[in-house]
C-alpha cells in the first residue's frame, strides 16, 4: 500500500473542500476508526518485525500531516466566515441619526399648570368633577331656578330633563360645599359646554377654571388681594387690576375684572384694541343663598368665588388670534410650544 498517495489525495481534497463540514467529513474517512490511515496500521502485521517501526513512524508523520492540513484549512474558513460577516455588519457611524420627534404640551396644557401652581401655592386644592350634571348642581343651587331668564341666556346641552351637560364647573364647588369641610380653598379646573357658534373666540366646549374660597370673615377684600397676586403672577408683577360692577346670580356683589394690558403696559395698542385693559375674569362675593342651599350659614361663614375662561387666557398669554388653533391639534401650531 503506497502511503505517500494516501496523503497526495487526502491533501488534494482538503484542497477542494467547500467547508468545515467537507472536512469532518475528510478527517473520518483518512483519520477515523475506520479510515484509511488505520485500515493501514492493521496491514501493519504482514510486514516482516524489522520494518514494521519504520513504517509506524511514516504513517504517525501521514496522520500529523493531515491534521495539520485540516486545522489550517479550517482556520481558513473560520477567517473567510468571520471577515464576511464583519464586512456585513459594518455601520457608517458619519451617518445623520434618526430624529425621534418630540412631542409638546398643548399651549392650554401649559396656561393650565400655571394657574394651578399659581393657587396651590396659595394653599388651594384642585378639585374635578363630571362633565354630565344634574340640572340642580349646575343651576339651582346656584341661585339660577328653573324659571329664571338667566337659565335661558347660556344654551345649555341638555340630556335629559334634569340632566345635562356642565355649562360652568361651579357644579364641582357644589358637590365640595355639600360635603362641609371647612374652611374651603379650591379651584375647579374643566371642560363645560355650550350651544354656541364656533368663530374666532367661541366654541361649543372650552375649558373653564372656578375658584372658590369659603371661611369665616372673607370679605371682597380678600378676592381683590387673592386676584391681584394671580394676576400678577400669570402675566407680570407689573400688572395692574381693574374691578368693574357686574351681575352674577350666585355672587353679590359681583364684578369683572379687568388687567392691564402686558403688550403696552396700558398705553392702548392693537392688542387690546386700543383699550390699554384686558378682560380677564368674572368673580363676586358669593350670594348667601348659595352658601344656604349647600348647608353652610351664611351668618357664620361668607365667600368669594371666580369664574376665568382658561382658552381665554392661553390665546392673551401666547399671542394667539383663532381660538379655533387650540383645537385644530394642527402639529405646525403646537411644535411651537
Ligand atoms: C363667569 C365667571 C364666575 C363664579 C363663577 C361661583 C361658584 C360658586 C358660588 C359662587 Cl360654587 N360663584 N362661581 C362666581 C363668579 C363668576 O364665573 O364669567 N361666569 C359666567
Amino acid at each position: 500500500m503506497d502511503i505517500e498517495k494516501i496523503l497526495e489525495e487526502a491533501v488534494k481534497q482538503i484542497k477542494e473542500s467547500d467547508g468545515a463540514e467537507k472536512l469532518n467529513e475528510i478527517k473520518v474517512n483518512y483519520l477515523g476508526k475506520k479510515g484509511e490511515l488505520t485500515k493501514v496500521l492493521k496491514s501493519m502485521k504482514d510486514l516482516s518485525p524489522e520494518e514494521r517501526p519504520k513504517f509506524g513512524q511514516k504513517v504517525n508523520e501521514i496522520r500529523k500531516s493531515i491534521e495539520e492540513k485540516l486545522d489550517e484549512k479550517k482556520k481558513a474558513f473560520d477567517e473567510a466566515i468571520l471577515k464576511e460577516k464583519l464586512a456585513r455588519e459594518t455601520i457608517d457611524v458619519t451617518l445623520p441619526g434618526k430624529v425621534v420627534k418630540q412631542g409638546h404640551l398643548h399651549p392650554n396644557t401649559l396656561t393650565l399648570r400655571e394657574v394651578e401652581d399659581i393657587f396651590i401655592g396659595m394653599g388651594y386644592k384642585v378639585v374635578e368633577g363630571p362633565e354630565v350634571e344634574f340640572d340642580y348642581y349646575n343651576f339651582e343651587a346656584l341661585n339660577i331656578p328653573a324659571d329664571h331668564p338667566a337659565k335661558d341666556e347660556q344654551d345649555t346641552f341638555y340630556i335629559t330633563k334634569d340632566i345635562l351637560l356642565r355649562t360652568q364647573t361651579s357644579s364641582v364647588q357644589v358637590h365640595e360645599m355639600e360635603k362641609g369641610e371647612l374652611p374651603l380653598r379650591m379651584i375647579s379646573p374643566g371642560r363645560v359646554f355650550r350651544s354656541d357658534e364656533v368663530d374666532a373666540t367661541h366654541s361649543p366646549t372650552f375649558h373653564q377654571i372656578e375658584g372658590l374660597v369659603i371661611d369665616k370673615g372673607i370679605t371682597f377684600a380678600d378676592l381683590k388681594g387673592t386676584l391681584q397676586v394671580f394676576a400678577k403672577r400669570l402675566f407680570g408683577e407689573d400688572t395692574k387690576v381693574k374691578f368693574r360692577p357686574h351681575h352674577f346670580q350666585f355672587t353679590e356683589p359681583s364684578a369683572e375684572m379687568d388687567v392691564s394690558c402686558f403688550k403696552c403696559g396700558g398705553k392702548g395698542c392693537r392688542f387690546c384694541k386700543g383699550e390699554g385693559w384686558i378682560e380677564i375674569l368674572g368673580c363676586g362675593v358669593v350670594h348667601p343663598h348659595v352658601l344656604e342651599m349647600s348647608g353652610i350659614d351664611p351668618e357664620e361663614y361668607t365667600g368669594f368665588a371666580f369664574g376665568v375662561g382658561l382658552e381665554r387666557i392661553s390665546l392673551f398669554k401666547y399671542e394667539i388670534d383663532d381660538m379655533r388653533l387650540l383645537y385644530e391639534n394642527d402639529d405646525r401650531f403646537l411644535k411651537q410650544f
